[in-house]
This record gives C-alpha cells, sequence and structure tokens, in this order.
C-alpha cells in the first residue's frame, strides 16, 4: 500500500463538504496537506483543528493566473504534490434548459470544467517528472445519466469523466494514477450552493433519506489513493442504498 505518511495532498474545495472532509481523512493518517479555497477563514479554523502541517491557499479555480501562482509558489515542502484531489465545483439550479441563467451556466463550466482542467494541467509535469502522483477528479453521477434540470451541471461532469479517461490515455508508461469519483445524493452544502442560500429547499433533497456523507466520499478517495500503486481505478460510482434508477419518462400528450 501507497504510505499516507510520506504523501503531499492538494485538495481543491477544503473548506467545505467532500474537500474539508477529505482534509481530514488525510490528516488524521499523517499527510502534509495543501488546502485550497475561496473562503480563508474556514480553512483557517479547518487547519487549526489538524494536526499535520497544512498550507492554506486562497483561490478560486477559475482564475487562471491565480491556479498558476499558487502552484507554482509552493513552499518547498509542500511542492511536490502526489494526490491531487481535484474537488471544487458546485451546481447552480435545477430549472429546464430553456430557463436557466446563462450566467449559472458560464459559472459551472468555468469551475467544473476549466478551473478543473487548470489544476490538472499546472500538477501534472511535477508528477510526471518525479514518476509519482495520483489525480482524483469529482465527478458525479449526474455526468453519466441525465435528470430534469441536469442539464449543464450533469455535461461538466460527463467532461470530468471523459477528461479523466483521457488523461490515463495520455499518461500510460508513467506510474501517475487518475481516478472520476461519481458520487450519487451526498450531504454537503452542494443543495444550498444549487438553490442559492434556500435552506429549505436544499433540506428538502435530503429529507426522509440517508445520503452518504462526505465521510464516505472522503474514505473513499483516502482508499483509492492509497491501493498499491500498480492498481489505477479509473472511476467509481457511489450512491446510497436508498438512491436508484427510474424509467423513462414518457409523455403520453405529445405525439
Ligand atoms: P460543497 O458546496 O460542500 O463544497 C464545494 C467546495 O468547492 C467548497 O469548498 C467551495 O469553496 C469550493 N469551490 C466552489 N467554487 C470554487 C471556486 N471557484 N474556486 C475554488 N473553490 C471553489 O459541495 P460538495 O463537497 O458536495 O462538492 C464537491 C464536489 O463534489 C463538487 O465538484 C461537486 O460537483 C461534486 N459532487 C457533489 C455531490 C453531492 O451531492 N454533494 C455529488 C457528486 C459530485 P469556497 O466556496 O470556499 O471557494
Ligand atoms: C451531485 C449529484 O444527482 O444532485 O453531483 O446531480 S446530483
Amino acid at each position: 500500500m501507497v504510505d499516507p505518511k510520506r504523501m503531499t495532498v492538494f485538495i481543491t474545495g477544503a473548506s467545505s463538504g467532500f474537500g474539508e472532509a477529505c482534509a481530514r481523512r488525510y490528516a488524521t493518517a499523517g499527510s502534509k496537506l495543501v488546502l485550497a479555497a475561496r473562503r480563508m477563514e474556514r480553512l483557517d479554523k479547518l487547519r487549526k483543528r489538524l494536526s499535520v502541517p497544512s498550507h492554506l491557499v486562497k483561490l478560486d479555480v477559475r482564475d487562471r493566473t491565480s491556479v498558476e501562482k499558487a502552484i507554482a509558489g509552493l513552499p518547498k515542502d509542500f511542492s511536490e504534490v502526489d494526490v491531487l484531489v481535484n474537488n471544487a465545483g458546485l451546481s447552480l439550479g435545477l430549472e429546464p434548459a430553456h430557463k436557466t441563467d446563462l450566467n449559472d451556466w458560464e459559472t459551472m463550466v468555468d469551475t467544473n470544467i476549466k478551473g478543473l482542467m487548470y489544476c490538472a494541467r499546472l500538477i501534472l509535469p511535477g508528477m510526471v517528472e518525479r514518476n509519482r502522483g495520483h489525480i482524483i477528479n469529482l465527478g458525479s453521477v449526474a455526468g453519466a445519466y441525465p435528470y430534469p434540470g441536469g442539464n449543464v451541471y450533469g455535461a461538466t461532469k460527463a467532461f470530468v469523466k471523459q477528461f479523466s479517461l483521457n488523461l490515463r490515455a495520455d499518461l500510460v508508461g508513467t506510474k501517475i494514477r487518475v481516478t472520476n469519483v461519481e458520487p450519487g445524493l451526498a450531504e454537503t452544502e452542494f443543495s444550498l450552493v444549487r438553490f442559492k442560500g434556500d435552506a429549505e429547499r436544499a433540506n428538502a433533497v435530503y429529507q426522509g433519506t440517508k445520503p452518504v456523507s462526505a465521510e464516505d466520499i472522503a474514505e473513499v478517495i483516502f482508499w483509492i489513493s492509497t491501493l498499491p500503486e500498480h492498481v489505477n481505478v479509473n472511476r467509481i460510482e457511489i450512491m446510497p442504498v436508498c438512491q436508484s434508477f427510474g424509467s423513462f419518462a414518457i409523455d403520453r400528450e405529445t405525439r
């Protein structure tokens, strides 16, 4: 198994949800951490609860220059990234395509596609040089299965899935691993963000269910990255037991 004590783990979106849970999981195992997000006060609080060396980066992943500076400016002790948890992302809205705000679509593309792509592209050369590393992208079941209102969000996650597989294709002959982690219903701040602060609507998503927790996903991510180094999990899909698949929609009025 790969020793987590020897790992430097770079986590984007570490201020909440999966990213924060990953920070806590890797810290328990003794990894060094680079924690990135826009909300520094959250990262500060998190760092105080962790017992491992952590470097904080105020980062908006949509800003390519900031990502370049953050990665180029990593202190020497944190500069050899072994695991990138490429997690920062969001969904905005659940309206049908013709009613959505085009700005929301752009924000999702800029964050979930371009931000994720910048982080991967800028961290990869060091990994290839060291012939060691693991990129763990946060996809979603929404990237594989369509649902009403999933329009651009699901499409960004379909990008993440194919991008992850294509990275593996490019990296053949190296020891770099790439995994697309594809969660389903998971309770984090995801729905609060999707519904723009409407807590009632966000809570209703999880009401009466036992969703996957951020800790469940962090455990899966930790496991994937500590498997023996010849093992690559290409894609992994995780749903709570209470979630499953529905039938195709058929409208009997439309002809
Ligand atoms: P949260 O809203 O709890 O966390 C999202 C994180 O992303 C926050 O730390 C936020 O930090 C960060 N983030 C958002 N935009 C930016 C940005 N422009 N620059 C830097 N950081 C940003 O949601 P989750 O933990 O659930 O989401 C994490 C990932 O998992 C996302 O990619 C999401 O699409 C995916 N996912 C979530 C599922 C779910 O049901 N919860 C299921 C499947 C996938 P800050 O605001 O401080 O910048
Ligand atoms: C988040 C899961 O089903 O809300 O990616 O799109 S879902």
